[in-house]
């Protein structure tokens, strides 16, 4: 979901993300860390009956888990406010996935290194629909700090999908994460731009007359946006 820029009223540009991945990895942790708002949250407790299937052996410290989805908004700066959405990590939640994600630009996959195969689940389902996404490792203590090489074969993900450390918990660490995201939807996005033009360019600007031609995903307020949020992230004025 994007829509675009009008200039007279210079209204900020909205985009959609989703926070995903596998059970516990701490999807709810990272929208609560990041978001201006009190954070909309729909956790039910976990209770002993459900052991059998929230295994939990690894987040003892977990009692609740998401039963519907996480809801924030940040205002990455004047032009562009975020609208993040966490996906619920249990299976049997799996069919609102298509909901939650619908219209979304890009996906924050987390991951959990003690827990590699959670998150499978969740690179099909964005892989699938083409959306642009990146991997989030979310550092839980003790967990092994594999070489982002290893991770990257033991997941068979493309070179161009960036796989970023993370912490959850932290504020600051889960918002250069988003920059990051939105970077790469960026550089994801232009891509695909630039190799739709280079296939039909004649038929493409015949076919879209002036009217039809549909509104850009990405309008160039957004990309200066994000990119004067990623060089104030990273210091350089
Ligand atoms: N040590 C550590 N603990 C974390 C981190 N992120 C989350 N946690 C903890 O891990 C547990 C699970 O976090 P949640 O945010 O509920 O995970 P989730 O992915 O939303 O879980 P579901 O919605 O049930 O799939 C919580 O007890 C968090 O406090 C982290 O970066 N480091
Ligand atoms: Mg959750």
């Amino acid at each position: 979901m994007a829509s675009g820029t009008d200039n007279s009223t210079a209204r900020p540009v909205s985009a959609k993300v989703v926070i995903s991945g596998g059970f516990g990895v701490g999807k709810t942790t990272f929208v609560s860390a990041v978001s201006e708002i009190a954070p909309l949250r729909t956790e039910a407790k976990m209770t002993s009956a459900a052991s059998g299937v929230d295994d939990a052996t690894f987040v003892q410290q977990k009692t609740s888990t998401t039963v519907a989805m996480d809801f924030g908004k940040i205002t990455v700066d004047q032009g562009l406010v975020l609208y993040v959405f966490g996906t619920p990590g249990q299976d049997r939640f799996g069919f609102m996935w298509n909901d939650i994600t619908a219209g979304a630009l890009g996906a924050l996959i987390l991951v959990d290194t003690r827990r590699l195969d959670e998150c499978f689940n969740a690179i099909d389902f964005f892989e699938q629909r083409g959306v642009p996404f990146i991997i989030g490792l979310n550092q839980f203590d003790g967990a092994p700090a594999h070489d982002v090489n290893d991770i990257r074969e033991a997941l068979d993900l493309a070179s161009s999908v960036p796989i970023v450390r993370t912490d959850a918990r932290n504020a600051d660490e889960a918002l250069d994460t988003l920059v990051q995201l939105l970077s790469h939807i960026l550089t994801t996005l232009s891509a695909k731009a630039a190799e739709e033009m280079a296939a039909a360019p004649q038929a493409a600007a015949v076919a879209a007359g002036p009217e039809q031609r549909p509104a850009p995903v990405v309008t160039n307020d957004m990309r200066s946006a994000a990119m004067s949020a990623l060089a104030a992230e990273r210091g350089v004025s």
